[in-house]
């Protein structure tokens, strides 16, 4: 009976494992960096896809001094990858304790210590747009992974006139960029939404009866009229000095209001 129960246990162990491994598979590891060790979690690098993590001191020290980790009972697992587009881990060095394992998986997978990475920063304003497509040599437009100049996050503009549009920005633009993968041109902190600073046209004029019983007109709130901008586009924005509703021969709307330039602002 003992025996037939240890059996029972094991198979019940593997098919847990199995879980787990479907599991692993699932999710990239993508761990964030803040210094010269990652401490990894259960994952899986997606196949045919390579993560990579660097670590540099300065901008751009002599070596990857970047160490994984792989703590006990955690299990990494390189997904099968293809002809000549290997599942690919970068990392400067590694260490497993205990439990921990680094599953390779049986065909196309990489493991790559040692190596530098440099990655695509155009615009200098140290955000990449292919952060896991390394170079090993530097050269201008590149930076060196997770210098002290690196940010992650994925740059959605690249490019001229696009060292704003990132996604650290926190202030509204004026000006407009170009964003390749999804054309909204003032998504300038790259979260997939273009958020207008004036999102509606909110100046109206609309008509009232003064305190004398005269049909009037009234100003409402400050804004655009009929329409709103396009982001980086200047359109006649109304300021409402005198909300009141007055005698049509003393003032009217158009006496009520001063008029400006104002530019849509877009982040
Ligand atoms: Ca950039
Ligand atoms: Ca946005």
């Amino acid at each position: 009976m003992k025996k037939t129960a240890f059996y029972i246990g094991l198979l019940v162990l593997c098919l847990l494992s199995l879980r787990f491994g479907v599991r692993q598979a699932e999710a990239a590891c993508n761990w964030s960096v803040t210094g010269s060790t990652i401490n990894a979690t259960t994952c899986g690098v997606d196949g045919q896809a390579t993560e990579a993590y660097d670590y540099s001191v300065g901008t751009d020290d002599a070596t990857n001094g970047l160490t994984l980790n792989i703590p006990n009972g955690v299990t990494v697992t390189l997904n099968t990858g293809a002809v000549g587009v290997p599942t690919t881990l970068d990392v400067g060095a590694i260490t497993i304790t205990g439990t921990g394992s680094l599953v390779a998986s049986a065909s196309y997978v990489q493991i790559q210590s040692g190596y530098k990475c440099y990655v695509t920063d155009v615009d200098g304003d140290g955000y990449s747009p292919t952060a896991n497509t390394c170079y090993t040599t530097a050269a201008a437009g590149r930076i060196r992974k997770f210098s002290s100049g690196y940010h992650a996050g994925t740059d959605c503009g690249d490019g001229a006139g696009a060292a704003a549009a990132n996604p650290g920005q926190t202030v509204a633009q004026a000006t407009t960029f170009t964003n390749t993968a999804t054309g909204l041109s003032g998504d300038w902190n790259c979260n997939g939404v273009e958020t207008k600073t004036y999102p509606t046209a909110t100046y109206t004029c609309t008509a009232c009866t003064n305190g004398s019983g005269y049909a009037s007109f009234i100003n409402s709130s400050n804004g655009f009229q009929t329409s709103v901008p396009a982001c980086g586009v200047a359109g006649t924005y109304y300021t409402v000095s005198n909300a009141t509703c007055r005698d049509p021969a003393v003032a009217n709307c158009s006496t009520s209001v001063t008029t400006s330039s104002v530019t849509q602002t877009c982040i």
